[in-house]
């Protein structure tokens, strides 16, 4: 890959700067999960398991925004087929380091955010009617979102007496509703309302991936070494 990274390449030099903070993110959950309890480790071992393949995809992409000035959609819609389950499937994750939760609720959010990329990828990749696979992929959303507010999950959680959870819970919550919203407002710009501009939304999702990856594995560190510290 020839180098041509500038500084007046502000998507390259934003690409470079996630990649590595992905790197330093995956470390940093593998590492301090020796710190937490037993039942904390699996959540933090998702984390990193989350920013590990985001920091590979983000090496490829970077790649090849430098070479050619573009992002193919592929590689973002492989590390969200990984990705986006596995966060999702941390809120199984964290109300199971505390009680005790029902098979089915991991289920209804694996296969709910497994819809909704499908459908995404189904429109973006001219497979399906943009508009529709946009509706359907919306529906995938708004059943995930539905059951962690109001559904199951949130029931589990609002019963729970451990406050470090329910705090990491608000704040996934908050990733999921506030910070998700980011990509299919990209989807519709993109594809439905006249095409946007490629340079910004890359740095959109890339800074939308610091917060949705990095930020949401910390908001479940921090919970976790509160949670085990209280014990100690
Ligand atoms: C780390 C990457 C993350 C958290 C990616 C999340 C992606 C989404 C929430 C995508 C959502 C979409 C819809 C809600 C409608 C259809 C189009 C999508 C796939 C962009």
């Amino acid at each position: 890959m020839t180098y041509n990274l500038t500084s007046a390449d502000p998507v390259g030099m934003s690409f470079w700067l996630i990649s590595m903070a992905l790197v330093a993110a995956t470390a940093f959950f593998f590492i301090e999960r020796d710190r937490v309890d037993g039942k904390w480790k699996t959540s933090l071992t998702v984390s990193g398991l989350v920013t590990l393949i985001a920091a590979v995809h983000y090496f490829y992409m970077r790649d090849v925004w430098v070479a050619t000035g573009t992002s193919p959609t592929e590689l973002r819609y492989i590390d969200w087929l990984l990705t986006v389950p596995l966060l999702m499937v941390e809120f199984y994750l964290v109300l199971s380091a505390v009680t005790k939760v029902p098979a089915r609720v991991f289920w209804k959010l694996l296969v709910g955010s497994i819809v909704m990329l499908g459908f995404g990828f189904a429109g973006e990749t001219a497979m399906m009617n943009v508009t529709l696979a946009f509706i359907l992929g919306m529906a995938g959303w708004a059943f995930i979102v539905w059951e962690i507010f109001k559904g199951e999950a949130s029931q589990i959680n609002a019963g729970l007496s451990n406050a470090n959870v329910q705090k990491a819970y608000k704040w996934m919550l908050i990733c999921v509703t506030i910070g998700w919203s980011i990509y299919p407002i990209g989807y519709f710009f993109g594809y439905m309302a006249g095409g946007a501009d490629a340079e910004m939304l890359n740095i959109v999702y890339n800074l939308a991936d610091f917060i949705n990856k990095i930020a949401f594995g910390v908001i479940i560190w921090a919970a976790a070494v509160a949670d085990s510290d209280s014990k100690a």
